[in-house]
């Protein structure tokens, strides 16, 4: 196979396309790939766009990802989909409402679904991350459905989180994870041409207070109304946005997202690198399906079993 990272560096669309596609495949060469283009990364602002189904994040990527580009900035597009993995309908969805960026060379946009579970899910989106940003992306936005606590592993990744709200959707505050106020940088109750914006404004302006007094803190959450449709209030997003990058980079807390993020990446790999090395090991010689069957037959009992498997792997090295 052809090395694709020099091509990748040099902005080639097609063999970014390609080597995110050996990362979505799960192709072992992938990992050379990635280990090559990783000292090009750290240059891109990834912004995090998550909330309920249905609240208008797709909207609202297409119309911030304008903004950029009048701006002359490149974007990369994630969207991700955990929930449908098979039908692709939403993607096709996300595809047609984000039409007008697709011909513009410097949007590139890639939808990924889920194959196996979610912590997968997040570590090929911060694969893609860092393709994306070897590659020169200005901007990566990643799109993810949902703000539950597996959603947050993925949101992780970004620098600046988004929590997308809309009236009349059952969003409440009280309907709200307690990890939703831990990643939200900025809320922004979309569809205010609705009835019931003003009243989530405020509620979730309260809660963001409370919050505040809960635990000092540097960086005060802005609460935004947008209507996406018409492009109201996203170029007030954008610049809160911009507000929200610059105080990570002034007060250092860039370079210490920057490390825990580094951190739990590098903490991720070893585990699967472990997890699959020493897997390999103990189910390759059979004896593991004989111990199922001594299981079966009451001769043994799992946690003393997978104890005395565990023991038996170190005591050989
Ligand atoms: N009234 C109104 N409708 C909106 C607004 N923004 C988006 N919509 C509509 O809401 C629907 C959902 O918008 P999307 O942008 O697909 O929402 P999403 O959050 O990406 O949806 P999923 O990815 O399926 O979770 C679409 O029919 C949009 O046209 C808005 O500000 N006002
Ligand atoms: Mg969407």
């Amino acid at each position: 196979m052809e090395n694709l990272v020099p091509e990748v560096l040099q902005g080639s669309i097609r063999a970014m396309a390609k080597l995110i596609t050996l990362v979505e495949n799960e192709d072992s060469r992938s990992l050379e790939f990635l280990g090559a283009i990783y000292p090009h990364t750290g240059k891109a602002h990834v912004l995090g766009i998550t909330g309920s189904p249905g609240t208008g994040k797709s909207t609202l990527t297409d119309k911030i990802t304008a903004v950029l580009r009048q701006r002359n900035q490149t974007v990369g597009i994630i969207a991700v989909d955990p929930s449908s993995p098979f039908t692709g309908g939403a993607l096709l969805g996300d595809r047609i409402r984000m039409q007008r960026a697709f011909g513009d060379p410097d949007v590139f946009i890639r939808s990924m679904a889920t194959r196996g579970n979610l912590g997968g899910l997040a570590r090929s989106t911060t694969d893609v991350i860092k393709i994306m940003d070897a590659f020169g992306k200005d901007w990566i936005i990643v799109e993810t459905v949902g703000v539950g606590q597996d959603e947050v592993d993925i949101v992780k990744a970004a620098d600046t989180t988004v929590v997308v709200l809309a009236p009349g959707l059952g969003d409440t505050i009280q309907s709200m994870k307690a990890g939703v106020m831990e990643i939200a940088d900025l809320y922004v109750i979309n569809k205010a041409d609705r009835s019931g914006a003003d009243a989530l404004v405020t509620e979730v302006r309260i809660r963001v207070e409370q919050d505040a007094q809960i635990k000092a803190r540097p960086w005060q959450t802005p609460v935004l109304k947008t209507v996406a449709v018409e492009d109201q209030g996203t170029e007030s997003l954008v610049e809160a946005v911009d507000h929200h990058r610059k105080f990570l980079e002034e007060s250092g807390k860039l370079k210490k997202v920057r490390w825990e993020k580094t951190r739990q990446e590098t903490l991720s790999l070893l585990k699967e690198e472990i997890s699959r090395n020493v897997l390999e090991k103990i189910l390759g010689n059979g004896r593991f399906d004989d111990l199922i069957d001594d299981i079966i037959a009451n001769r043994k009992d799992p946690y003393t079993s997978v104890k005395e498997i565990v023991e038996t792997l170190f005591s050989d090295e």
